[in-house]
């Protein structure tokens, strides 16, 4: 596409928008303000950089043997940083604790420093971006029989409390070194696959072990911590310690961020609705993009209706900015790059589509009872011609428009990928 049709759509796009109440040129600068969260596991299938011959643990699963997937930091560095050049806007970057940078040497998950992470520090400073964070509870001898912080032994409760607090720290320095807030985000894999007998004593032993973990201060201006709760996990299907109610009586008593991911509750349920009840309790929450197939199989996050509805809630409700947006799928099966590319591209439109809204007109409709204009004017946005600002969004921010992209990541795979055995 020429840079003058770019130009023209726009033009024409603009003046449709204008006639029904909404100015595009400031969804362009609303939505340039929105920074989304790109998860480092999506790089390498959730492995991390111990060696610790663990394998995947906590029930996830990503399944899929395409070739190419980063084995070193650098490796991973690079293929973000390809990943970032191909979306528009000044985004942020997730990382987990087990993808620290341990030199060779056997650092356990209750020793890791913030000196493990310089490398990414480094890099995030250089790319001008910030950084999110995450305690690692899997993939890890000590959480074998899916249970951490809630565990009934108190050693290893207590090498997970350890493990938490030095996630905090590492937060922090990642925070005051980058100068952007770094949200901390804990999740735990904890439950049974069978029906268990006791399902108050798990509970108990996480409130507790959590309230050691926070009890340490850490300035929230350099660290957030953010806590996420479930429904089920592989293996952990009957019982979940830290469900939904568990999770966000503790984010409310504590007042700490809640997680919600858009996988982890029941196939027929989406979050949409739930935000809005949040907000009434928690001044801030942090999202966990993902898309579920049939279950939490975290597939590559697609502009459909979930996502749209979502996008709308956050920008009807003016909570972009109390809100973090981060993304959580990990797909083995496709070019780990275009996932990535793909999955953002997306979450950024569903937003870009939903700051075009003609909300105005939607809310003196319902404000009136007049529920059929609100019906039509729903299916009438659907139709506005979005794509031709979309265009113009990547092209003024120097970034491939439309499909463009996929040439790039192509020619990145041939020259680089490839060459990965
Ligand atoms: C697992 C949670 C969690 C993980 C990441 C890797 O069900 O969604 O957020 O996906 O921490
Ligand atoms: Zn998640």
């Amino acid at each position: 596409m020429s840079q003058k049709n770019i130009e023209a759509a726009y033009k024409l796009a603009q003046e449709r928008y204008t006639e029904v109440g909404v100015d595009a040129d400031k969804a362009l600068r609303w939505l340039a303000s929105v920074p989304v969260s790109l998860h480092c596991w999506q790089g390498d299938d959730v492995g991390g950089f111990e060696k610790l011959g663990a394998g995947l643990g906590g029930g996830l699963a990503a399944t899929g043997n395409y070739p190419g997937k980063a084995r070193t930091p650098a490796e991973l560095r690079g293929d973000a940083e390809k990943a970032l050049s191909l979306i528009p806007g000044k985004h942020r970057f997730n990382l987990h604790a087990f993808y620290g940078e341990f030199g060779g040497k056997k650092v356990d998950r209750d020793e890791i420093e913030p000196k493990h992470f310089k490398g990414w520090i480094d890099w995030a400073k250089k790319l001008g971006i910030g950084l999110d964070f995450n305690p690692t509870f899997f993939s890890h001898p000590n959480a074998a029989d899916n249970f951490t912080l809630s565990h009934a032994d108190k050693g290893i409760r207590k090498f997970w409390v350890d493990h938490g607090i030095a996630c905090r720290q590492i937060g922090a320095a990642m925070g005051k070194a980058l100068g952007r807030t770094c949200v901390t985000n804990f999740w735990i894999p904890d439950g049974m696959k069978d029906i268990p007998v006791d399902r108050i004593g798990p509970r108990k032993r996480l409130t507790h072990s959590l309230d050691e973990i926070f009890g340490v201060p850490v300035d929230p201006k350099l660290n957030l911590d953010a806590i996420e709760g479930k429904l089920f996990g592989i293996g952990c299907e009957s019982y979940t310690v830290g469900s939904h109610e568990y999770y966000l009586g503790y984010a409310v008593s504590r007042q700490k961020l809640f997680t919600l991911d858009t996988g982890h509750y029941h196939p027929t349920e989406t979050i949409t609705d739930k935000i809005s009840a949040v907000f009434q309790f928690l001044p801030e929450i942090l999202l966990h993009v993902s898309r579920g197939v049939r279950w939490d199989s975290d597939h590559v996050v697609i502009l459909n209706d979930d996502l749209q509805a979502l996008a709308q809630e956050l920008v009807r409700g003016d909570y972009l900015d109390d809100t973090h947006i981060g993304l959580d799928y990990f797909d083995a099966s496709i070019n780990r790059i275009a996932a990535w590319v793909i999955g953002t591209r997306n979450m950024l439109k569903a937003l870009l589509q939903a700051m075009l809204e003609p909300t105005a007109k939607l809310q003196v409709a319902e404000e009136s009872g007049d529920y059929t204009s609100r019906l039509a004017w729903f299916e009438e946005a659907k139709t506005l011609p979005f794509s031709a600002v979309w265009d113009y969004y990547c092209a003024k921010n120097g970034v491939p428009v439309g499909e463009a992209w996929l040439a790039e990541v192509k020619q990145y795979e041939k020259s680089v990928l490839s060459k990965r055995k």
